[in-house]
């Protein structure tokens, strides 16, 4: 019944094969989808290497460098997507970044710095995303994005990254309203429960985090990457065609007792 056979999608936020981003490019490409994939750039080009290494037997279309700061690669990829694709039916934003000193201890002590680079990288980039994808999306695209429950909660250090989320959230709702009216474009979030990635393992407590959901959640465990890939396919699936902006929980019913 799934099958994203023929769609074009953009995969962002690859780091190694822990990420939650690799989890749903596996299982768009089982689904039959062909994939475009970024990786941050870095001066010694080993996320480069590692990625390219990683998603090589899914045999991506496209292969580019993404830093969500830097406009002209963001320009780069989508002239690539219209030389190549010509259209482009998915997007993945599975990206955010926090420093380290900003995900541990009080929230007031956040810089002002650190504010201004959490929310830039972790919520505005999927709004210069989507407004380059915008005259290529065919009708039915879809854009999904990655959230947490640190959005709605105070959840204790996760402080910047939460307020982010939340950014993060209300863009999946304009966007969604935006784009939904002339071809159909729908946007939204997963909320996922905590996984253990790089990125996680920069939150102070992140063991804690995922003990408390395996000793509280309704299915007394966390997720896998390949959960939350399966609630991404189906995001970019003709079989959710009528939901947009939604954020849509994947954190094994932690969100309703934790
Ligand atoms: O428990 C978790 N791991 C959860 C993660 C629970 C709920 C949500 N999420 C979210 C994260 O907040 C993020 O939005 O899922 C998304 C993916 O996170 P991940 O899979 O946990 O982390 P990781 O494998 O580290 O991938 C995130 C990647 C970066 O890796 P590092 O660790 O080097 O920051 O985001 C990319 C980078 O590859 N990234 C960027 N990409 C483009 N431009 C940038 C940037 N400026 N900064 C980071």
């Amino acid at each position: 019944l799934l099958n994203l056979t023929g769609k074009k999608i953009l995969v962002t936020g690859i780091a190694n094969n822990r990420s939650i981003a690799w989890g749903i490019a596996q299982q768009l490409s089982k689904a039959g989808a062909e994939l475009g994939i970024t990786y941050l750039p870095d001066d010694k080009g080993r996320f480069e290497s590692k990625v390219r290494e990683l998603t090589e037997p899914l045999n991506p279309s496209l292969f580019l460098p993404l830093d969500v700061q830097n406009p002209a690669q963001i320009e780069e990829i989508f002239k690539n997507i219209k030389d190549n694709w010509g259209q482009i039916d998915g997007l993945v934003h599975c990206l955010a970044f926090a420093g380290r000193d900003e995900l541990i201890g009080d929230y007031s002590a956040t810089t002002s710095e650190g504010f201004d680079r959490a929310l830039n990288i972790s919520a505005y980039s999927l709004a210069p995303l989507c407004k380059a994808a915008k005259p290529l999306f065919s009708d039915g695209a879809g854009v999904v994005s990655l959230t947490y429950l640190g959005s709605e909660r105070a959840i204790p250090n996760y402080n910047v990254m939460g307020v982010a989320k939340a950014a993060l959230e209300a863009s999946v709702r304009y966007l969604s309203a935006e784009l939904g009216p002339e071809r159909q474009v729908r946007v939204n979030a997963i909320s996922a429960g905590p996984i253990r990635t790089l990125a996680s393992s920069a939150i102070g407590g992140i063991l804690d985090m995922i003990h408390n959901v395996e000793e509280k959640a309704p299915l007394r465990r966390t997720v896998t990457q390949t959960e939350v890939g399966n609630t991404a396919a189906f995001l970019l699936s003709d079989l959710s065609s009528g939901i947009s902006g939604q954020t849509i929980y994947v954190d094994a019913g932690y969100c309703i007792n934790g």
